[in-house]
C-alpha cells in the first residue's frame, strides 16, 4: 500500500461535474477563514452556493452575511442572540437556529455538499464527527479537531469513505504535491514563518506584550492562531494534524523556519525528490482549492514576483526558545489523550495571555506542568476526549492561579 487510505479517499474521490454548483456550509463563518471563504464564494457565484452559515457570538456579522448570501439556514451558537438574529432575518426565508447542539446537527442537512470547518478550537470536534457520519466532504480548517482526535476522525472518515481536504496552507501544499503521486512519502517538511519573535533572545521574549504577539509579519489571521504562531504552538499542532492527514510516523515530519512564507511546505519521496508548493501567503488560495478540488479556478489574487523576493531563506527552529514545538512532538509520540491535553492547556494559556494575565514564556511552562499533572488515556473514546478537555481546562486555570499568586 503506497498512499495511505484516508488520503486515498481524498485524492481519488469521485468529484462531481465541474459545472455543478457546490453547496457549502461554513461553520465559523464570521472568523478569518470564514470571511475569506465567503470572498471566494462571492467571486464564483456560478460554482458555489452558501447553504448554511454558523457563528458563535458574532451575530452582527452573521446577519450581514446571511442577508448578502441568503443561505438556507443560519445557526447562532450563543442562544442569547437567537431573537436578535431571528428578527433581523424575519423578512427572508432563512431558517434560524441557536445553540451548540444545533450547530452539531445542521451539518446533517441533505442539501449540503461540502462543510468548511472554520470554527476555533475544540468546539469543532462534535460537528465534524457528525458531518463525517452524514458523509459530507470536509474542508478542514479547524486543525484542533485533528490534533485532539485525529485517530478517531481518520478511522471514521475511512469507514464512511469521506474525503478530508486540508485548508491549512502547509497541509494544502503537501496535499497539492501529492496529487498524481502513487508512491510512498519518505518525509514531509512543514515550513514555519517563525512568527514575529524569531530573532528575539530569551530575555526579550520574557517581556513581549500581547500587542507585539498579535502583529504577525506575513499572515493575517484570528487572534488565537496568531499567538500560536508567535509561540510556535501552531507548528506543533500542525505536526500532529499532518500525522493524521497523511498517515505519517512522527520521525517523518520535519519543521523548517522560512521567514518569507513563500514555500508553503514540501514532500520528499523515496527517490530523494522534493516537491514543494509555492505562492504568496494568501489563505484564499488554499480555501478555494479545498472548495473546488480537484479542479482549479481562475483567480485574480496577487501573483508572486521574483523581483519582490530575491532571497528565500531557511533555518532550523530554535527549540530552546520555542519549547511548544518539543511539547507538541512529545504529545504526538505519546498519543492517546496527550494531544487533547496539550490543545486544551494551550487554548486556556493563550486566552490568559490575550487577557494579559500571564507572560509570553509562561504559556509553555503552564502547558508543560498541566501535561505532567493530567491522567493519561491510551485509547480514548469521544466521551474521554470531552472529559479530558473539560478537566484540562479547569486544571490549567488552577495552575495559572498558582503562577499569579
Ligand atoms: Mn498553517
Amino acid at each position: 500500500m503506497a498512499i495511505p487510505s484516508i488520503l486515498k479517499n481524498t485524492l481519488y474521490f469521485n468529484p462531481p461535474d465541474s459545472k455543478l454548483k457546490r453547496r457549502i456550509a461554513i461553520l465559523g463563518s464570521t472568523g478569518s477563514i470564514g470571511t475569506q471563504a465567503l470572498e471566494v464564494i462571492a467571486a464564483n457565484p456560478d460554482l458555489f452556493e452558501v447553504e448554511v452559515l454558523t457563528a458563535y457570538n458574532n451575530y452582527e456579522t452573521l446577519v450581514k452575511q446571511a442577508l448578502t448570501f441568503l443561505p438556507n439556514a443560519v445557526v447562532i451558537g450563543n442562544k442569547d442572540y437567537y431573537s436578535i438574529v431571528k428578527d433581523a432575518l424575519s423578512s427572508t426565508d432563512i431558517k434560524v437556529y441557536a445553540g451548540s447542539v444545533a450547530i452539531a446537527q445542521i451539518v446533517e442537512m441533505d442539501t449540503i455538499d461540502i462543510i468548511l470547518t472554520a470554527m476555533v478550537g475544540f468546539s469543532g470536534l462534535i460537528p465534524t464527527i457528525n458531518a463525517i457520519k452524514a458523509k459530507k466532504t470536509i474542508a478542514l480548517a479547524n486543525k484542533e479537531t485533528m490534533v485532539v482526535a485525529g485517530e478517531l476522525i481518520t478511522e471514521l472518515a475511512i469507514q464512511n469513505n469521506v474525503p478530508i481536504i486540508p485548508v491549512d496552507s502547509e497541509h494544502s501544499a503537501i496535499f497539492q504535491c501529492l496529487v498524481g503521486e502513487k508512491s510512498p512519502i519518505e518525509k514531509i517538511i512543514l515550513t514555519a514563518s517563525g512568527g514575529p519573535f524569531r530573532q528575539h533572545t530569551l530575555d526579550q521574549l520574557k517581556h513581549v506584550t500581547c500587542a507585539d504577539a498579535l502583529n504577525h509579519p506575513n499572515w493575517c489571521m484570528g487572534s488565537k492562531i496568531t499567538i500560536d504562531s508567535a509561540t510556535m504552538m501552531n507548528k506543533g499542532l500542525e505536526i500532529i494534524e499532518a500525522k493524521w492527514l497523511f498517515n505519517l510516523k512522527p520521525e517523518q515530519i520535519e519543521v523548517i523556519v522560512h521567514p518569507q512564507s513563500i514555500v508553503h511546505s514540501l514532500v520528499q519521496f523515496e527517490d530523494g525528490s522534493l516537491k514543494a508548493q509555492l505562492g504568496l501567503p494568501d489563505m484564499r488560495l488554499p480555501i478555494q482549492y479545498a472548495l473546488s478540488f480537484p479542479y482549479r479556478i481562475k483567480s485574480d489574487f496577487p501573483r508572486f514576483s521574483f523581483s519582490s523576493y530575491s532571497n528565500l531563506t531557511f533555518e532550523e527552529p530554535d527549540a530552546t526558545k520555542f519549547r511548544n514545538l518539543t511539547l507538541a512532538k512529545e504529545a504526538l509520540i505519546k498519543g492517546g489523550n496527550a494531544p487533547c491535553i496539550l490543545n486544551a492547556a494551550n487554548e486556556i494559556a493563550v486566552d490568559s495571555f490575550l487577557n494579559e494575565r500571564i507572560g509570553f514564556l509562561q504559556m509553555s511552562d503552564i502547558i508543560e506542568k498541566v501535561i505532567s499533572k493530567s491522567p493519561y488515556i491510551s485509547k480514548p473514546s469521544i466521551e474521554d476526549y470531552s472529559q479530558s478537555d473539560i478537566e484540562t481546562r479547569a486544571l490549567t486555570l488552577n495552575v495559572i492561579k498558582e503562577y499569579q499568586s
